[in-house]
């Protein structure tokens, strides 16, 4: 097992569209040991592969406080959304440290279709921060960022921050 690094904005890989999972091999499996080894030391709730430059349709996630209910979606697909939910949201790779977060827009209540490791379908109803965390993680499966459903000044706000950061010396 490894701990992966997590690629940060604005890294031009965050934008790739990542493609699906065809076999779910020894290789695939270690690839998701690693992103619950990573998702854990970096204390997020979810990580998508794309995170941590490995362009599959793969991500984990585990919402529990007790962190002990660890769920890894193949090839997700949400079949159905319901209502609306304004939460706030940080991601691993958006100024990590740097207290970015703000509150997204999402749907309340999502219907996730994926496989596990086994390669079993399963579906999983989710609200509250699971919903949240599969529509955030499903996005970066997209190349999607939390902060591109921010307003235009929100996002250059927190671009500048970044930029500050990294000119940091
Ligand atoms: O750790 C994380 N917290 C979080 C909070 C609200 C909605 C989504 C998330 S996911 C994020 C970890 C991450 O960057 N996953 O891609
Ligand atoms: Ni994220």
């Amino acid at each position: 097992m490894a701990i992966l690094s997590v690629l940060q904005y604005p890294d031009p890989l965050l934008r790739r569209k990542a493609k699906p999972v065809v076999d779910i091999n020894d290789e695939i499996k270690a690839i998701v040991a690693d992103m619950y080894e990573t998702m854990e030391v970096e204390h997020g709730v979810g990580l998508a592969a794309t995170q941590v430059g490995i362009t599959w349709r793969i991500f984990v996630m585990d919402v529990s406080n007790t962190r002990d209910q660890r769920i890894c979606a193949i090839n997700p697909e949400i079949l159905s959304r319901e209502g609306t939910q304004q939460d706030e949201e940080g991601c691993l790779s958006v100024g990590h440290g740097l207290g970015v977060y703000d509150k997204v827009q999402r749907a309340a209540k999502v219907r996730l279709r994926a496989l596990d490791l086994d390669g079993n379908v399963f579906e999983l109803d989710a609200d509250k921060l699971m919903a949240a965390c599969i529509q955030h993680e499903v996005d970066h499966l997209n190349g999607i960022l939390f902060i591109d459903h921010l307003s235009r000044l929100k996002q250059e706000r927190i671009r500048k921050k970044i930029e500050k950061h990294h000119n940091r010396l």
